[in-house]
């Protein structure tokens, strides 16, 4: 079974948004053509309590892009983004969600961040998309959205640890770049890790 995985397409990650990615959103018309030729796809959100300890807000003297100590862990500072309830967390209106079956919630807990879809940042919880995909008996997982080189870039990861035939659909993702080339590294990175790279117009070919 194929998987369509659709990561964080939500307003605060797009063009306006408060951690806007360049290009985001170039991206929603390329998976809603995806999304035609898949039976089972998923999303997930980034779902932030106000008091989230990724936010530079909630630390006082700290401003976005700053790396402190989060309960043990590595922590970059962001701006606040997609806080719960709020209309930057929604899903971008452009992105079809007609098709969806399933969304996957993530980064609730104000103490840790999550950054892949599967597990928090400490690889302590697992959120539920493992076990659904286990249930739904997917094998292959197709992988798009936001943001390239942080939430597409673990989840990628997590994914082939976990054993999933991972593509990455590299015109179906665009990267934050904190640091310029962040993003080619990231899918250098994934690619070395054993994610095949694939165009969206050759995921349709295979799938046919
Ligand atoms: C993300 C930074 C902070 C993402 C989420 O979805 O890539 N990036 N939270
Ligand atoms: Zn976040």
């Amino acid at each position: 079974m194929d998987a369509l995985l659709i990561v964080d397409v939500q307003n605060d990650f797009l063009p306006g948004g408060s951690l806007e990615v360049t290009e985001g959103d170039k991206i929603i018309p390329v998976i809603n053509t995806l999304q035609t030729g898949f039976g089972l796809i998923v999303a997930t959100r980034d779902w932030h309590p106000a008091n989230h300890g990724s936010f530079a807000s909630n630390h006082k003297g700290h401003k976005p892009g700053d790396v402190i100590d989060l309960q043990g862990l590595e922590q970059i500072l962001w701006p606040d983004h997609c806080v719960q309830g709020s209309p930057g967390a929604e899903l971008s209106p452009l992105l079809n969600q007609s098709m969806i079956q399933k969304v996957v919630f993530k980064g609730t807990d104000p103490k840790v961040d999550s950054y892949s879809a599967f597990f928090d940042n400490g690889h302590r919880i697992q959120t539920e998309l493992h076990d659904y995909l286990q249930k739904k008996g997917v094998k292959r997982l197709f992988v798009t959205g936001l943001a390239a080189d942080v939430c597409v870039y673990f989840t990628v990861k997590d994914a082939l640890d976990l054993g999933y035939e991972t593509y990455l659909v590299t015109d179906a993702t665009r990267g934050v770049n904190l640091k310029p080339h962040d993003t080619s590294k990231a899918f250098e990175d994934m690619e070395k890790e054993g994610a095949r790279l694939i165009k969206s117009d050759d995921v349709m070919k295979l799938r046919k």
